[in-house]
């Protein structure tokens, strides 16, 4: 049987008609392998199977490695870069000025939970609508790997140099401060982030993503606890996270014995056709009748189709 060439495969678009090109941003210009870049990846998932408006968000940011990734995500959006440590101030504005802005602010652990700390706390309490994400390496990457307040006690870094000083969980504050939407996740596992990603656009209020986001040339090395292995080594997922956008009920009305088209959701369209009040439901003669001439109109799901739609759909058989 020929396979589909990738001109004949159709477009992926979402229910604004767009591709997930049209969410990719400037080309990273961050260490090959940083996790700051694959959560851009996964934030770009995210807003394509979330159907958000590019030109509807506003991208903020500190300074550092994680602060520079707006320019990565979203090209035809809004976007401000601000001074290290300040975005919680400018998101603050920005979101009383315009309520219908998606906001989203992307920051370090240094630029959160070192020099912006105040500013973090402050616009937690009051619950703003925003996406705060934390891209979490327990280093200033920016500035060539110095510890910064998130970095574990006993942390090594590279150079064999011991953190001594407790670390501040950025988690347990922001629960302490009464945010309404908290999660810990780790840039390298798409499936979890993607769909707390999605939560979060979901979310009115503030949502906080402490993401560890592995610094892969200053801290990704054995002694570290900020790094893919000890990352992939440490995962406890606590929940399987999925998530599963709420939608109207989809209710129809129509005669017997007359046929009635209705979009689903996902915007593909199911033919529905009511039998005539005098179908005898205990005649199995007449109802494989029936079934055949439906197919002979082509009036059942094409089975190429069905099998095409439950590759894509259906989980892998183990
Ligand atoms: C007021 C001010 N102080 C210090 C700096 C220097 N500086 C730039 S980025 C940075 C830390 C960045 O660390 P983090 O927020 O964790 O981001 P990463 O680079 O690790 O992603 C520092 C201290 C600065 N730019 N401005
Ligand atoms: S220095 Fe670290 S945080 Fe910065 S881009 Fe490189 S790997 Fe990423
Ligand atoms: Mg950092």
């Amino acid at each position: 049987m020929p396979t589909p060439n990738a001109s004949s495969r159709p477009r992926r678009v979402n229910r604004l008609g767009l591709t997930p090109s049209d969410y990719k941003g400037k080309p990273s210009t961050l260490c090959k392998g940083c996790g700051h870049d694959a959560i851009s990846s996964q934030l770009i998932r995210a807003l394509f199977e979330s159907d958000v408006r590019p030109h509807q968000v506003a991208k903020l940011s500190g300074i550092g490695c994680s602060s520079k990734t707006p320019a990565y995500f979203l090209n035809h959006s809004h976007g401000f870069n601000a001074v290290h440590g300040r975005m919680p101030s400018v998101a603050t504005g920005a979101v009383l000025a315009n309520r219908q802005l998606v906001a989203i602010g992307v920051s370090g652990d240094g630029d959160t939970a070192s020099i912006g700390i105040g500013q973090f706390v402050h616009l937690v309490r009051r619950n703003l609508p925003l996406i705060y994400i934390v891209e979490n390496n327990g280093v200033y990457g920016l500035t060539k790997g110095q510890f910064s307040a998130t970095a574990d006690e006993d942390a090594a870094l590279r150079s064999g140099e011991v953190n001594k000083l407790p670390s501040i969980d950025l988690c347990g504050m922001a629960i302490e401060l009464g945010a309404t939407y908290v999660a810990r996740s780790f840039a390298g596992d798409p499936k979890q982030l993607v769909a707390l990603l999605r939560g979060a656009l979901a979310h009115n209020g503030t949502a906080v993503l402490d993401i560890l986001s592995p610094c892969v040339t200053f801290n990704n090395h054995a002694g570290s606890t900020k790094s893919y292995t000890w990352g992939k080594d440490n995962e406890e997922p606590i929940h399987i996270v999925d998530f599963v956008p709420a939608m109207d009920e989809i209710e129809v009305e129509y005669e017997e014995g007359t046929d009635q088209e209705v979009q689903l959701h996902d915007g593909s369209w199911v033919r529905l056709r009511k039998l005539e009040r005098e179908y005898d439901p205990t005649d199995r003669r007449a109802a494989r009748e029936l079934l055949l001439e439906a197919d002979d109109n082509n009036l059942l799901p094409d089975r190429a189709a069905l099998s095409r739609h439950q590759q894509a759909h259906l989980p892998r058989q183990p």
